[in-house]
């Protein structure tokens, strides 16, 4: 998730030196904000400090960090003839080479010790900022060009799926562990309309990378659809904080492995709290193998670091 962020008074300080695509262009930077959550707690993975914008940005429709919070894409995707103006998905390696360039670094730097996680947003999620032209609560242009001109949307689609591959083999070659494909805005389509709109996207992403490297699959809000997100082949399915993660887990093939799915608003309470609703996640989570413990979504901004530490320290201390 994103686990980087203004919680932290370091990366605060960083950004107001450095704009925020410009930490993620700059392999010393980014490895810098990478870096920066495991010096203050005992973390077993660090997750890349990038964003999954850059596949927009590769096939030429940059975005930008609004200083007011939330990002922009520089225009939105209007019709087909600017999807055929998208560059070819063979752009990936050479625009994002500085993705793997900090992964190498971090890769040495943390030796094997500690897991290294790539990423990159489903083709579906990198759509809806494309089409929307930036954020959005619904992206209803996206839905609405899934249903009005379905060659438009398969077209983008194979693009984006193209593009995903290329930079998934990019980070796996660079020495990233497991790669992890964010469907953030999966809870915004009918589950009638999931495979065609999103899964069947990721199933093709699944089957060229997977036997390269482990795929940690995420669809935010698409918790009825974890059968379905199972038969994809992926051996971890993040799970969101809607659901109860022992009574999914199980319900499961015992060879998927789970990962979540603390309510991130608890980093805003105390301590006390925090180690009690871990513990509370954890013992759900006993009789079941296959747990890595993380966050049902991305740290907010409000975590109080005195409570990263708490969840940290219990989860470690768990037994
Ligand atoms: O901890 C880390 O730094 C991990 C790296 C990381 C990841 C995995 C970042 C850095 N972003 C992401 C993924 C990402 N980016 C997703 C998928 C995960 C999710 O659902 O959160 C999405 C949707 C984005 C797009 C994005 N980037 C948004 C949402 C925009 C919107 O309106 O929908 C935002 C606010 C960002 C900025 C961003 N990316 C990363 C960080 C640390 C930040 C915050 C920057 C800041 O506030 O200073």
């Amino acid at each position: 998730m994103r686990q980087a962020g203004r919680y932290l008074p370091e990366y605060r300080a960083l950004k107001q030196k450095h704009t925020f695509v410009e930490m993620v262009r700059t392999p010393d930077l980014a490895v810098e904000v990478t870096l920066q959550p495991l010096r203050r707690f005992a973390l077993d993975a660090a997750i890349l400090f990038s964003d999954i914008l850059v596949i927009p940005e590769a096939l030429g429709q940059p975005y930008r960090f609004k200083e007011e919070g939330g990002i922009a894409m520089e225009f939105r995707l209007e019709d087909a003839a600017a999807v055929e103006r998208l560059a070819p998905a063979s752009a990936v390696r050479e625009k994002l080479a500085y993705m793997p360039a900090a992964l190498r670094i971090l890769r040495r730097e943390l030796g094997d010790t500690k897991a290294l996680l790539g990423f990159g947003g489903s083709p579906w999620t990198l759509a809806c900022y494309m089409l929307e032209g930036g954020g959005s609560d619904d992206f209803a242009r996206a839905k609405e060009v899934f249903h009005r001109d379905r060659p438009l949307f398969d077209r983008l689609m194979e693009k984006l799926t193209d593009a995903s591959i290329e930079h998934f083999r990019a980070q796996i070659e660079a020495g990233a562990d497991a790669v992890q494909i964010f469907d953030s805005w999966a809870g915004i389509v009918p589950a009638i309309d999931y495979e065609a709109a999103s899964l069947k996207w990721i199933r093709r992403i699944v089957d060229a990378i997977g036997r390269r490297a482990p795929v940690i699959l995420f669809a935010r809000g698409a918790m009825a659809a974890l059968p379905a997100l199972a038969a994809t082949g992926a051996p971890v399915l993040a799970l969101d904080w809607t659901v109860d993660l022992g009574a999914a887990a199980r319900a499961l093939p015992a060879t998927t492995a789970v990962q979540g799915n603390l309510d991130p608003v608890l980093l805003n309470t105390t301590p006390d709290v925090v180690a009690r609703e871990a513990r509370r996640l954890l013992e759900s989570m006993r009789s079941r193998p296959g747990h890595i413990f993380n966050l049902g979504h991305g740290i907010l901004p409000q975590a109080k670091i005195e409570n990263v530490s708490a969840l940290v320290d219990t989860v470690v201390a768990f037994a």
